[in-house]
């Protein structure tokens, strides 16, 4: 008798875990996926990997990072900026089509895609940067005055996002990271530019509508700049919330010192991994960099002693654009020192994730 209870529980625990198994969205099995990834190590990413490097523009299956390495990155990021007029070219000039298409071969070959959105300002016709109205995000909530415009910028989102799918058709995995850098003041949606409601209400109209329009594979980031005095309740004004959020981000940057850079990612990582092991989230070194890294051994002295000592899921140089490039390259002094980290066993690259499910 015993044994037959044991056998309808383990009947039913095993019949409920498989229905939670296939009710599982895109996105959901991509963060299933990434706490594999994060067990075994950090993956590199870089941005605009795929389209241009210090010496080149435009070569197909060319990449800096798989020129010095021989791999590709774990993570490429790319940007949607532009999308929302109808360009044919994000804001750096890149092609959304060869997005769509390095978009898609990344996650053929099982690596990882995030993207981010530096849409243009829609009130003024500005771009991301202008900051000259502080009315911008309020204009484009409900009742505001551009409110169906910026209806039309979502919807454009969408369509190019819904484009993004495998070879069977199949919407793939996508971690989508919108309104980055929202603590400093340089972007029109930024800590200056709206009250903490609206920007809860610009994160929430632009999620909703995602997932309304189907977009169940998009894995929430959120990211907001090197800060280095995080408090919980400072950071909680903003934070959309565990429900719509998956990854915690930090942008990190060495501007100044070498010093400061480390002291303040030391601060704000240890308050990002304490808060996304409380929150049960992912935490990233969503962008990070020296720019056109004058510091030969920044990579292995610097960066990787705070890779390791936060476990971060993954970290993001910027482009390597020609004048002014964060990732690593054959082409500059400290591309060398970088392949330390490739040797590292604990970063992870394309090859080491693609078997990883
Ligand atoms: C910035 C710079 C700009 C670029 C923007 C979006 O950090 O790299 O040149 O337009 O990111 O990629």
């Amino acid at each position: 008798m015993r044994n037959i209870f044991r056998l309808l529980l383990l009947a039913t625990v095993l019949f409920s875990s498989l229905g939670t198994v296939k009710a599982q969205t895109t996105a959901q099995r991509l963060f299933g996926r990434l706490q594999k990834i994060q067990a075994k190590g950090i993956m590199f990413g870089h941005q605009d990997d795929p389209f241009y490097g210090l010496t080149w523009d435009y070569v197909k299956g060319r990449s800096d990072t798989r020129d010095l390495t021989g791999d590709y990155p774990a993570v490429m990021g790319f940007d949607l900026g532009g999308i929302e007029l109808g360009d044919d070219k994000d804001l750096d000039g890149v092609p959304f089509r060869l997005i769509h298409d390095e978009a898609v071969a990344q996650n053929a070959r099982g690596g990882v895609v995030t993207f981010s959105w530096h849409p243009r300002n829609p009130l003024t016709d500005g771009n991301a940067w202008d900051v000259s109205d502080s009315t911008v995000v309020r204009s484009i909530l409900p009742g505001g005055v551009k409110h169906e415009k910026f209806q039309l910028w979502m919807k454009r989102v969408a369509d190019f996002l819904l484009t993004l799918t495998d070879k069977k058709g199949n919407k793939m995995p996508i971690i989508f990271r919108p309104w980055h850098e929202n603590n400093g003041s340089w972007f029109w949606w930024g800590q200056k530019l709206c009250s903490d409601e609206e920007f809860k209400g610009l994160w929430n109209m632009l999620q909703d509508y995602l997932v309304q329009r189907g977009l169940d594979n998009l894995l929430f980031c959120y990211s907001p700049n090197l800060d280095g005095n995080w408090t919980t309740e400072r950071f909680l004004k903003r934070y959309p919330g565990d429900d719509r959020v998956a990854i915690i981000g930090e942008d990190a940057y060495q501007w100044g010192t070498e010093a400061d850079f480390v002291k303040q990612t030391t601060a704000d990582l240890t308050f990002i991994k304490h808060f996304a092991k409380e929150h049960n989230r992912l935490f990233a070194l969503t962008e990070c960099g020296y720019k056109n890294n004058p510091d030969s051994t920044w990579w292995s002295r610097v960066l990787k002693p705070i890779l390791d000592k936060f476990g971060v899921l993954y970290f993001l140089p910027w482009r390597n654009y020609k004048k002014e490039y964060f990732g690593p390259s054959k082409d500059e002094p400290s591309g060398k020192n970088f392949l330390l980290l490739y040797k590292s066993k604990n970063i992870l690259f394309s090859k080491d994730i693609r078997k990883i499910r």
